[in-house]
């Protein structure tokens, strides 16, 4: 087939979409990382990395250490506990041991040592400020999305005297607490002066408009999000339906901004391993279907965490505009099943989707989980764009390079309405 000059010839194509993967800065959708103004709520450093929850699932699993005897630990005896178990006594193959194994080398460490001594002194000699940006440029991001939630004990307050802005980082107003938990904590909203009860009556939705509101202007949110159970219904008679349709969703369409649903958790099958004890289920859909049907005004974005789900997803995100499916989510985040679903919206989406979010709770993690994002996704990009060129149009590098920002990027600034 004749090349014309500025379309990519096939056995370029793997390295043009390797190039633009590394030359565009994402934008990372969903992380539990916080900006510095927020303090010690931000994890970094080699004993968070090493107790991440993916971690303490794989620890009760090769070791015989149990809960209530790890719990007593130190966080620093925690870390020595999982470094032995996963690896040194095994291989650390698994996705999230070989996490930690690529955030070392990456930051120039030893990866095989019998002890975290030397990783914990180079960590003690870190400027908090300046590794953020080093930790952002080795994962290629340019900005991460925060998880902010307004009724954390200790979050709240920082927002509430004026945690300063930093433009790495963009806020999000998390309401699981209030969605999921409002028999735990309508309280705390009546202390913040909101006229609220626990049948969330019509005053109550008001009320909780009022409080979304008085934080949409404090927080600035480029979404709200929330988590939801596998059993998640909607419409449905409960209160969080009803603060969902009367609060949340006039909420977001007043702001103009999405709201982000994340469906498909069950929660604490095994509280006795605490974060690491939530699980997944297959959802029924039905209520993505009649979110996106009953609110056309309303953006979703919508990541679900069960592999079986997915598919569906897929299916109304063709049916609906104001649906963005994002993210390869939790238990998704692993190359096999990574693949697996990027190809699949590829195929039925082309490039209107977010194809991923690192998740991360620690810092350095973003490292790890976006290079093996790069390093998923780069041959299956190519191996689409080489199907495109056997069917007769050879890709040009604007193309790639359109198609790369679009993914990473673009998406995200049009739908979330913060495009430059
Ligand atoms: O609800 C969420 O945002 C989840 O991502 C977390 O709760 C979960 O614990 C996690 O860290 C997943 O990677
Ligand atoms: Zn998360």
């Amino acid at each position: 087939m004749i090349v014309p000059d500025d379309s990519v010839a096939s056995a370029e194509i793997l390295q043009t979409v390797e190039d633009q993967l590394q030359s565009i800065p994402f934008i990372d959708v969903h992380t539990h990382l916080f900006m510095p103004s927020l303090g010690r709520l931000g994890l970094w450093g080699i004993d968070e990395l090493i107790t991440y929850h993916y971690l303490e699932a794989e620890l009760f699993r090769s070791s015989t250490i149990t809960p209530a005897e790890y719990w007593k630990l130190s966080k620093r005896e925690q870390a020595d506990a999982i470094w032995h178990a996963l690896f040194v006594d095994h291989t650390p193959v698994s996705e999230a041991t070989r996490g930690v194994v690529a955030v070392l080398h990456a930051l120039g460490l030893p990866t095989a040592e019998s002890s975290l001594k030397t990783a914990r002194e180079f960590f003690a000699d870190q400027n908090p400020d300046e590794h953020i940006d080093h930790v952002f440029e080795l994962a290629g991001i340019s900005e991460a999305v925060m998880t902010n939630d307004p009724l954390d004990p200790d979050e709240a307050p920082l927002w509430e005297r004026g945690a300063g802005r930093d433009p790495r980082f963009h806020a999000v107003l998390r309401l699981d607490r209030i969605l999921n938990k409002w028999a735990d904590h309508w309280r705390v909203l009546v202390s913040q002066g909101y006229a609220v009860d626990a049948d969330a009556g019509a005053q109550s939705i008001a009320e909780v408009r009022r409080f979304l509101d008085t934080w949409c202007q404090r927080m600035q949110p480029v979404y709200m999000a929330v988590s939801l159970p596998d059993t998640f219904a909607f419409p449905e008679e409960s209160v969080r339906a009803r603060l969902i349709a009367g609060a949340v969703l006039p909420c977001c369409r007043e702001h103009g901004i999405p709201l982000s649903v994340m469906i498909g958790v069950r929660y604490q099958v095994n509280p006795a391993i605490k974060l690491a004890g939530d699980a997944v289920g297959k959802a029924d859909l039905h209520a993505v279907e009649h979110l996106c049907v009953q609110h056309p005004e309303n953006r979703f974005l919508i990541s679900v965490l069960s592999r079986e789900n997915q598919h569906e997803l897929c299916v109304y995100a063709r049916k609906f505009n104001n649906l963005m499916p994002f993210g390869c989510w939790w238990f998704l985040n692993n190359p096999s099943i990574v693949e697996e679903i990027t190809r699949e919206r590829l195929e039925m989406l082309g490039t209107t989707f977010i194809p991923q979010h690192s998740d991360a709770r620690v810092l350095e993690q973003v490292i790890y989980k976006w290079r093996n994002t790069r390093r998923t996704v780069a041959p299956i990009l190519a191996r689409m764009y080489g199907l495109l060129a056997d069917d007769g149009r050879a890709p040009k590098v604007e193309d790639i390079r359109r198609d790369v920002h679009r993914l990473f990027r673009g998406n995200f600034e049009s739908f979330a309405g913060i495009s430059r």
